[in-house]
């Protein structure tokens, strides 16, 4: 396969939207050459278990485990679990597959004999033969709270998944240290190109762009995006709905590039989003869920930022 792009590549990813492009990425670059750091303000308890959905989402695609429709937990899942926990009148809205339980299992028992979320990513992905470093954005805990505009404050999932995205959002909050990971740190430090991946900017990518000494390395290196609007429709997930409610713009492309101001280098959007910009914008096909969409779409990305002086 040829080289496209010579050199470091970090993304910066979410959940369902990231990982598609993280897995065109993966495919269309040199081994060594990637790696990912993930949002980790999705974390939550559930059941006594450590959930990570945004590392499992990236690191099931790379693995080729993740449905390509649905985006998020193992393909082909049972949930013997789940209908054995609703029988028992334990809290059943939030669906952990049979399969996938084995990860959070492990993430649990290895965080509680004091091992570092760093680590046990790596274990897991050794576990699913994924090779390419795949790096929680931060060790400690940085949560993700929704304040809606009805007073109230939900931990992101409980807003997410449990209350199905409806209650309307007035603010994000990040809590936590506000600490990277010293892995993510040093990708950073090291990339000749950064790429923030089609994913929520309020709740997916500002989680990592606000850890001290992220936005600094943004600004010292070449930054491709990837709309995750298309057509004023999200791809995936609420953010069509928070884009007017945190910024008062009407959901666009533009809108995203606006929110991530400078940082930009180069955009990239679907066919008719395109708008004027001081950096280019490339107009191309970004729905990407079917696996060589997103290869191909990787290869039109790496030409872009190659192209960049
Ligand atoms: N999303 C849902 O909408 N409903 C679920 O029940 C659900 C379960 C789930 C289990 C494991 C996992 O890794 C992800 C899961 N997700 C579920 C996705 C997740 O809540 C979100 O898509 C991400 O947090 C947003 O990036």
């Amino acid at each position: 396969m040829s080289t496209i792009f010579n050199g470091n590549v970090v993304a910066l990813a979410g959940g369902v939207g990231g990982a598609r492009l993280v897995y065109g990425l993966d495919r269309a670059l040199p081994a060594g050459a990637l790696q990912v750091i993930v949002n980790t303000g999705d974390d939550f308890e559930h059941w006594g278990l450590h959930i990570s959905p945004d590392l499992d989402t990236i690191m099931y695609t790379l693995a080729d485990l993740s449905p390509e429709n649905r985006g998020w937990g193992i393909d082909g899942d049972t949930f013997h679990a789940l209908r054995e926990a609703r029988r028992r009148g334990l809290e059943d809205w939030f669906q952990l597959g049979d399969r996938d339980l084995v990860t959070h299992l492990e993430r649990t028992a290895a965080l509680s004999r004091g091992a570092s979320l760093t680590e046990v990513t790596q274990n897991l992905c050794r576990g699913l033969d994924v090779d390419r470093p795949v790096l929680p954005m931060a060790d400690a805990p940085r949560p993700t709270t929704i304040v809606t505009t009805e007073g109230t404050q939900l931990a992101f999932q409980e807003w997410l998944v449990r209350a199905r995205g409806v209650p309307e959002v007035k603010a994000v909050r990040h809590g936590g240290d506000g600490k990277a990971s010293p892995r993510a740190l040093d990708a950073l430090d090291k990339a000749d190109l950064i790429v923030i991946c089609p994913s929520n900017p309020y709740v997916s990518i500002d989680p990592i762009l606000e850890l001290e000494g992220v936005r600094q390395a943004l600004e010292e290196t070449p930054v491709v995006a990837v709309s995750p609007i298309i057509d004023g429709r999200a791809v995936k997930g609420p953010l069509a709905a928070m884009i007017p409610q945190l910024s008062g713009q009407a959901p666009s492309a533009k809108a995203v590039a606006n929110h991530y101001g400078d940082l930009l280098d180069g955009y990239a959007v679907h066919p008719g989003d395109g708008f004027e910009a001081p950096y280019p914008v490339l107009q191309t096909n970004i729905l990407i869920q079917a696996r060589e969409d997103r290869v191909v779409f990787a290869r039109k990305l790496l030409e872009l930022a190659e192209g960049l002086e």
